[in-house]
């Protein structure tokens, strides 16, 4: 069935300097030679060259223009593709495209030349996905994952994985076809090995999700603290203007107050919360259970302490809650005699936390920075701090998969958890043909990564995130 020729307005609707409207397809040719006028007819021009001349509708000239001719297959849609650029104006630019849809190309839908790369076979589904989140970065970062991911690192590595799944696969059913001439014997250990390691694979790339959504969407950082600690009189500090409330009043603070925060590269989610204490009050013991909501699901928490006052019963109260949570602990009001000491803090922490040794040494040791939010003392040095925390995992993108989405990582997940099936299988004495099944999920599961086993509606869905004109 012959496509129908699609244009749109592939630029940002504001004036601007050049506008361009995209037109792909059979007809893509025929149709621009509708609209334009120059010296040679598009037709009859070479692929990949550039064209000066006009855009005529009904005899009237609407813009002045250059044209790219480019033919299938080496476009971005795989199809015979026009770009006219025009001038930027709003405009202008619907004029032209006007004038091409009344000449045979029908409007794009969002994302549909990206689809079309797709149906064409010009990418894989993870690039696909990885065209918008390139459009739609925000920081270097999120772009040099996206841009790797364009590049096909991860429609590679779920190929090799998938390769190996099937070369398993199929050494099974050969086997059980033709047992005379093929050993299956000592056949499960050499599978169970190569289960293990196509499970540490997954779980790695699963892992990196995490990072993924942190450089993507900023770091969660929750402060924690009891009452009066100096919590809010954080958040204004790193947010440069005074956002939440400050007064000498326990419990000053009810509901979460959430604010953007850019350190260099990091982007930063701070959410300031109550302060943590046993209270009575109706309204604070919402606000409370919030803060310990939030907390449990935080990439980051900062730990106020007063260092003013003696550490209380509501300062253990928080040690639970920075188990197992990248943290940093602040001794804020330093500008004040404090009582609380770096290594008492650490004592405290390390009893509780995970990350600590029986030894009492520190395996991960949390960061104890001095601080006073009031004047403004020790911030740097707690932005060097998170930076440290966060880059340093971050800066090697550019080589690393890095999954971002949560599509993939499900698809991910789901072929992790075949593939457990199989190691129990096999670890349970089962005859082969009993994991083969499992084999057989698993790569399908991955095979929706890259777009291999996806059904339209997905693929519908899929793009129809994307913007006009991509
Ligand atoms: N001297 C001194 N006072 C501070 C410092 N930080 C905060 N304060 C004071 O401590 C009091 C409480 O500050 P907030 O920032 O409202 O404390 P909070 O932790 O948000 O308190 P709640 O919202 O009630 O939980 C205010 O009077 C602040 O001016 C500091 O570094 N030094
Ligand atoms: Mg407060």
């Amino acid at each position: 069935m012959k496509k129908e020729t699609i244009a749109a307005i592939s630029t940002g609707m504001t004036n601007s300097g050049i506008g361009i409207v995209r037109i792909s397809g059979e007809d893509a040719f025929a149709v621009a030679d509708r609209v334009y006028r120059g010296k040679q007819r598009l037709s009859d021009a070479e692929s990949h060259t550039i064209h000066y001349g006009h855009i005529i509708d009904s005899g009237e000239t609407v813009d002045e223009v250059l044209v790219m001719a480019m033919r299938s297959p080496r476009t971005f849609t795989g199809e015979d593709t026009i770009e006219i650029n025009c001038h930027g104006g709003t405009f202008v630019v619907r004029r032209v495209l006007e004038t091409v849809l009344k000449n045979g190309a029908r409007p794009a839908e969002p994302g549909e030349f990206t689809k079309r790369a797709f149906l064409n076979g010009k990418m894989d589904l993870s690039q696909a996905e990885a065209v918008i989140d390139v459009i739609n970065s925000e920081n270097e970062y999120a772009l040099q994952s996206s841009l790797s991911q364009l590049k096909g690192s991860i429609k590679n590595k779920i190929i090799d994985i998938r390769n190996k799944i099937i070369y398993h696969t199929a050494f099974i059913e050969s086997a059980l076809d033709d047992p005379e001439h093929i050993e299956i014997d000592g056949y499960a250990d050499t599978l169970l090995e190569a289960a293990e390691e196509i499970i540490h694979d997954l779980e790695e790339m699963i892992s990196s999700a995490d990072n993924g959504r942190v450089i993507r969407e900023g770091i969660n950082t929750v402060i924690l603290g009891k009452p009066n600690a100096g919590k809010s009189s954080l958040l204004n500090v790193l947010a440069g203007h005074e956002r939440a409330i400050v007064t000498d009043i326990e419990g000053t603070t009810r509901d979460i107050l959430e604010e953007q925060i850019r350190l260099g590269d990091l982007s930063l989610n701070v959410i300031d919360t109550a302060g943590i204490r046993q209270t009575e009050d109706v309204i604070e013991k919402i606000g409370v259970d919030r803060a310990m909501e939030y907390a449990g699901k935080a990439d980051l928490i900062i730990y106020v302490v007063d260092a003013s006052r003696e550490l209380d019963e509501n300062d253990e109260k928080i040690l639970p809650l920075i188990k197992d949570k990248n943290t940093v602990i602040l001794l804020n009001k330093s500008d004040l005699d404090t009582v609380v000491t770096e290594e008492m803090i650490k004592k405290k922490a390390g009893s509780i936390c995970s990350g600590f040794s029986e030894e009492g040494k520190t395996k991960k040791e949390i960061p104890v920075i001095s601080v006073s939010a009031k004047e403004e003392k020790g911030i740097e040095k707690l932005e060097k701090k998170l930076k440290e925390m966060f880059l340093n995992g971050i800066v090697s993108f550019n080589d690393q998969i890095c999954i971002s989405n949560v599509r993939q990582k499900n698809a991910l997940a789901d072929a992790e958890e075949s593939m457990k099936k199989v190691v129990e299988s096999i670890n349970a004495g089962m005859p082969e043909d009993f994991y083969s099944i499992d084999l057989m999920d698993a790569y399908e599961a991955l095979g929706s990564i890259t777009g291999e086993s996806v059904g339209e509606d997905l693929v519908n869905e899929i793009f129809s995130k994307f913007c006009m004109g991509k």
